[in-house]
């Protein structure tokens, strides 16, 4: 499956949860496709959209949390799993998409092809870590992870495919700030 096939099967299941993203394509696409207001965009920041979810979803006990992340963003604060293991907010979703590359700064290869990162997610005490492959998997997957008690994790296997020609998130930092906060208080 390509990267942009996992954001169109996936934005669609979502409500009203805020959603924290990492930076790059994986905020580029999901802005293109679908801006929500409970949209949180990291401009910059590699690797710590797990951490700003981490404070949302502690802050928040009440509401289900969701992470978007990317496979080199995780691998960039690897430390943040062992971090939300053990806090371990149960209404914390984090999924990855992982394409094993840095695909936004020019698909170098990430070392996830290597490093299984749904497994690394387990090992440090996440309650579920569940990995799919295909298309079809997201939506059974991702409707269980949501129901089940946090902090879960899934990974989502994907080609690289991002299309240079998708923009760039056009809300200054404030404004993304400003409205996010709005829609948890
Ligand atoms: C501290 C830091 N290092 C490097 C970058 C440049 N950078 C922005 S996005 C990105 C790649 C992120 O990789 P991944 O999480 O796998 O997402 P993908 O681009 O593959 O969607 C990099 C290296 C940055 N913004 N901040
Ligand atoms: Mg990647």
């Amino acid at each position: 499956m390509k990267g942009t096939e996992a954001f169109q099967e996936l934005l669609p299941l979502l409500g009203n949860e805020p959603v924290i993203h990492a930076n790059g394509f994986i905020c580029r696409e999901s802005f293109s496709l679908k801006d929500r207001e409970e949209n949180f965009y990291m401009i910059g920041s590699m690797g710590l959209a797990s951490s700003i979810g981490l404070g949302v979803a502690l802050c928040q006990p009440n509401r289900k949390v969701i992470v978007l992340d990317g496979d080199g963003n995780v691998l960039m604060s690897m430390g943040t799993l062992a971090m939300i293991a053990a806090e371990a907010p149960k209404n914390l979703v984090h999924v990855v998409i992982d394409n094993e590359v840095y695909e936004s700064t020019g698909k170098q290869r990430s070392i996830s092809n290597a490093v299984p990162l749904e497994q690394v997610a387990k090992s440090a005490g996440y309650r579920q870590a569940v990995r799919v492959d295909k298309r079809e998997e997201i939506k059974p997957a991702f409707e269980k992870l949501m129901n089940a008690e946090g902090p879960v994790f899934l990974l989502i296997k994907v080609e690289p495919c991002f299309d240079h020609k998708t923009g760039r998130v056009t809300h200054t930092p404030e404004e993304i700030t400003e409205r996010f906060m709005k829609t948890l208080s």
